[in-house]
Order: structure tokens, then C-alpha cells, then sequence
């Protein structure tokens, strides 16, 4: 249908660090870096560690961080703890720890963590870079919100952003696509002022009726990035807002016609694909009905593409069900189809079983598990299409 270029036996890498499991944010806080516990059983249990190669990466060091944070940022980041943070001072929050919500609290091991998933990120972009694989996954990264000085969203280093960095080294253009349920603005605006990155995501966009945006509140139709002539990433970043209840069909639909014009426009040589899996039916924080299958469509239609490929995880917060898409998308990888009944074998299977957890198989109906109603008519779609399709149209000249 999208022509594949080439036809089969991609080679795939998983690089996967399990310490960064062990890191906890706190109990009441929805990001769980168990999930990862979780997708690692799950991709074990299927088999699939004998179709692909297996990294397990070093922590990334201060120096490789600093090729794009702050090194004052990243010196606060090394040495806060839990005992020695002080939430009054100033450096603290602009910093963007504490604060009303707690997005980005302290935590023991912080910088273990952040190290652990970037390393992760750095070790899969060189991967492509060598050639050793044409398709590399790191399920630990994906933190699309971090600023070069700021915390953000769940998300102190942009690990996106340095793998982007690595890749530019060899590749002239550097295409990025966002499908988790929130905006890419990390990643958007550090490569705001160049046209070596593209960068593309679909998001939840709009105000509550509590009169509160949904997080982070940017990414509407109209910001394509600079809007200065002289600057050349003006027309560089595509942002595809979307309403609650989005179902597979329109989602499918709306990604396939989008993507496939902006890679074809763009020409990419390599691709980054964050597959944030909080656009999920039923996701703690999200608002859309997509089924793993859906989900799953996005990673099998650019891989179709036959470009150098690096899949990287982001936001998700129902586990199970974040476990259940991953899964499924390195079997997409590998070209493997997977049964839907769980193999009885898995660790923490118990979290997979039962009625309300998704009955025991891989595939359940998530749609409508948390019932947000569809606002998104065919009408708006296909005018949020057609003004999509005109901003492609800054890229010529
Ligand atoms: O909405 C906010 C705050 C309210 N402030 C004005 C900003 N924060 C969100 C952050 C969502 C981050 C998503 C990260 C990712 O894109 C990438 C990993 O998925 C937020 C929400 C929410 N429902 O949007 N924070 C929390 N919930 C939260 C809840 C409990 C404890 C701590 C944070
Ligand atoms: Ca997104
Ligand atoms: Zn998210």
C-alpha cells in the first residue's frame, strides 16, 4: 500500500538498562518506571530476544549530557537528593523542580535515572550511525519535554534531543514524529532554528472545562515554528492537535495522510519515532481510544519506509497496557506476529490477568476503557488535514 523499499529482514537492536527499573518518582506520581519490568517480561516471554540484537548500554556521562543541557543545569541535576534538596530556592524552580504540581520531583538515584535512559538513546542513535542495525529500540527514553535548563513534564534530559544531536553527525535531515498523547516541545524547540530537523507530532490539544489546558498547552495547528524568513527552521515543525475519544480509524487515517506527506516532502535519511503509548484507550492521563493495533500501525507504517529507524518509548500510564503496545511494536520490528493469549510463563502475569486488567491476552478492547466520548467529527478532521497539508507548503520555499 506504501510501497515498501525493502521488503523484509530488518535487523533490529533493544537497548535496555534495567537498572533504571529500580527508580521510583513516588506512589502517588503516574510516571512507573516498572512498566518497563513489565514490556522487558512480556518481550521476553514471547521470544523475541532471539530476533534482535542485545545492548545493554552504560549510563551516559556529564560531558555527553552537556552536548546540549545547561553543564549548571546538569551540575544541580548530579548532586540533588531527596535530603538535600531546598524546594525556596530559587535555582530549584527555575529549574523546574517542585512547584505546585510536582511534575519533576526529586528522587534517590535522579541522576542514575536520567543517565541510564540517555546512554540508552545514545548507544541505539550509534548503532544506526555504524550501520549494525537498521531499526534500534530504546523503550527507557522518549522524555520529549526537557529544555536545555528546565525540567519538565516527567522529563529532566532530553535523551530525544541528544540522539537527534548524534545523528546529525552523519545525516543531513533528521525526521521526528511524535505519537504520544502530549505536544513534542522539547524537541521542537531545540531544533527550532535549523532545517536539519523536522520535527512532527500529533497531540491532545485544547482547554478543559475547568478552563485548564491540557499539558503542556502548546501545538496548535498554526505553530510551525519561527514565523522569521531569515530563520531556517521556520516552517520546520508540524503540530497536529487533536480532540478527546479519537478512535483507530480516524487516527489511522489522519497519521498515514500527514506522515506520508511530510516524509515524502522532507525526505528524511534517518527517522526518530517516539511512541509515548498515553495515546492509548484507557491511559491514566490521556484522552484518546486508540487500540494496541492502532498504535501499532504508526511504528509499522514508517518502518515500511525503509530509513534508518530509531523507536523510542515516552509517556504512558496504565502499565499493562503500555507493556501490551511496546510488546507488540518490537514484534512489529522483527516482522513477527504474536498470540494474543499471554504465554502462562510471565512474570507479574497477575498484572495482565482478570477482567479489568485485560483478561489474560495481549490484545484486549481498550476502546472506550475510560469513556471519553469522540469530539473529533470527520468535518474537522479533514480541515485539520487539509491545513496540514497547506503547511507542508512553506517547506518549498
Ligand atoms: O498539567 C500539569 C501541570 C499543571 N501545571 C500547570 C502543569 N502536569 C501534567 C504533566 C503531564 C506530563 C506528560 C509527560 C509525557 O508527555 C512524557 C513522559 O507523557 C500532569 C498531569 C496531567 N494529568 O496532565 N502532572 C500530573 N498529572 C501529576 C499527577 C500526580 C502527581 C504528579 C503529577
Ligand atoms: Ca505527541
Ligand atoms: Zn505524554
Amino acid at each position: 500500500e506504501y510501497g515498501l523499499e525493502k521488503p523484509q529482514g530488518y535487523s533490529v537492536s533493544f537497548h535496555y538498562n534495567p537498572h533504571v527499573e529500580y527508580h521510583h518518582f513516588g506512589s502517588s506520581h503516574p510516571m512507573k518506571p516498572w512498566r518497563l519490568t513489565l514490556t522487558k517480561e512480556l518481550v521476553l516471554a514471547y521470544g523475541l530476544e532471539y530476533t534482535m540484537d542485545l545492548y545493554e548500554p552504560r549510563p551516559a556521562s556529564f560531558e555527553e549530557l552537556a552536548v546540549f543541557h545547561d553543564r549548571e543545569y546538569l551540575s544541580f541535576l548530579s548532586k540533588v537528593t531527596p535530603q538535600n534538596a531546598k524546594p525556596d530556592d530559587p535555582c530549584y524552580l527555575a529549574f523546574g523542580f517542585g512547584g505546585e504540581s510536582n511534575d519533576c520531583p526529586v528522587f534517590d538515584g535522579l541522576w542514575n535515572y536520567v543517565s541510564l535512559y540517555s546512554g540508552a538513546s545514545l548507544n541505539a542513535a550509534s548503532n544506526l550511525l555504524n550501520k549494525q542495525s537498521d531499526i534500534a529500540i530504546n523503550w527507557s527514553g522518549g522524555l520529549h519535554h526537557a529544555k536545555k535548563n528546565v525540567a519538565s513534564g516527567f522529563c529532566y534530559v532530553n535523551d530525544i534531543v541528544l540522539a537527534i544531536q548524534a545523528l546529525l553527525t552523519q545525516n543531513q535531515r533528521v525526521l521526528y514524529i511524535d505519537i504520544d498523547v502530549h505536544h513534542g516541545d522539547g524537541v521542537e524547540a531545540a531544533f527550532a532554528s535549523t532545517d536539519r530537523v523536522f520535527t512532527l507530532s500529533y497531540h491532545k490539544f485544547g482547554i478543559d472545562r475547568h478552563g485548564y489546558p491540557f499539558f503542556p498547552g502548546t501545538g496548535n495547528i498554526n505553530e510551525m515554528g519561527p514565523t522569521d524568513p531569515a530563520n531556517r527552521g521556520k516552517g520546520h515543525s508540524l503540530n497536529i492537535p487533536i480532540d478527546d475519544g479519537i478512535d483507530d480509524d480516524q487516527y489511522k487515517w489522519l497519521f498515514k495522510t500527514v506522515t506520508n506527506a511530510v516524509i515524502e516532502k522532507y525526505n528524511p535519511t534517518a527517522i526518530v519515532l517516539q511512541s509515548g503509548a498515553d495515546s492509548l484507550g484507557g491511559d491514566r492521563l490521556g484522552r484518546f481510544n486508540l487500540n494496541i493495533k492502532a498504535h501499532g500501525f504508526c511504528i509499522e507504517m514508517v518502518k515500511s519506509y525503509g530509513r534508518p529507524l530509531l523507536l523510542i518509548g515516552g509517556g504512558g500510564y496504565t502499565p499493562r497496557n503500555v507493556a501490551r503496545t511496546w510488546c507488540h511494536e518490537t514484534a512489529v520490528c522483527v516482522g513477527a506476529e504474536l498470540h494474543d493469549v499471554l504465554p502462562a510463563h510471565i512474570p507479574y502475569i497477575q498484572a495482565f490477568q482478570g477482567e479489568e486488567n485485560g483478561g489474560g491476552i495481549l490484545y484486549p478492547d481498550l476502546h472506550n476503557t475510560k469513556r471519553h466520548d469522540n469530539l473529533n467529527s470527520g468535518e474537522k478532521l479533514h480541515k485539520l488535514v487539509q491545513e496540514a497539508l497547506e503547511n507542508l507548503r512553506y517547506l518549498e520555499g
